[in-house]
């Protein structure tokens, strides 16, 4: 390996087999504890509780180390309200003609349609914007690499922060996107790659019966 600067590995530590057992069971236990919302309660906490989860999610591998990632935290009721609005119109057209009746029957067991009321309910909403390319002050184009799976690799991190921090989430991906940019202010450098509902669950919330595919459906060893 080249490298020009390097420092040590100080915070690594390695961890004695039963420790390694333990904590990844651990993890899986919470882990599956985790659903996806589509009724959020109105009520508020501190947005320290999404900013911690936004550093954590920043934390994530990226092409080049390039992070091509910018977050909005919306809290602003009227500016949840333009987006329910957007997303909305979108959304009946996705629902009402655009969609294949393929997709429509994927959707089915989710229960999803064109009312998104959660983008006024919940008290937050993050918009994850993957970038492109930086633009420097000079107008220099400086190009990311891997911008979809490095802006993908930091949401997951960030849903699996909001959830330890006793959150509930929603990814939410109306299409196209592009108003996102226009009621954001956000430069055309940058495409929004998801909107991500936080809050806790409505009082009496239901999710689909819906189930993960069992461990030896989606792997194999060699
Ligand atoms: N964007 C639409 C449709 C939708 C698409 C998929 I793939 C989903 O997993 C869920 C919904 C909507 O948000 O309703």
């Amino acid at each position: 390996m080249t490298n020009k600067e390097s420092i040590p590995l100080s915070q690594y530590k390695e961890l004695p087999i039963n420790e390694m057992i333990s904590s990844s069971q651990n993890f899986l236990n919470e882990i599956q504890k985790r659903r996806t919302v589509r009724t959020f309660s109105d009520r508020t906490f501190p947005v320290e509780i999404i900013n911690n989860c936004i550093k954590a999610a920043a934390t994530a591998p990226s092409g080049a180390n390039m992070q091509p990632w910018h977050f909005v935290i919306v809290s602003n009721k009227e500016v949840k309200k333009k987006i329910r609005i957007a997303a909305e119109e979108e959304e009946s057209r996705f629902y009402q003609s655009t969609a294949p009746q393929e997709w429509l029957d994927a959707l089915a067991p989710l229960g999803t349609d064109e009312h998104k009321p959660f983008l006024e309910t919940a008290p937050y909403i993050i918009v994850i914007f993957e970038k492109k390319y930086e633009e420097l002050e000079n107008g220099e184009k400086i190009k990311h690499y891997y911008t979809k799976e490095s802006a993908g690799i930091a949401t997951g991190v960030l849903i699996t922060a909001l959830h330890l921090a006793g959150l509930a989430t929603l990814t939410h991906t109306p299409s196209p996107m592009n108003f996102l940019n226009n009621i954001l202010e956000r430069p055309s450098n940058e495409k929004p790659f998801l909107i991500l509902v936080a809050g806790y669950p409505e009082k009496g919330t239901r999710v689909p019966a819906i189930e993960k595919k069992p461990f030896d459906k989606i792997t194999s060893f060699i």
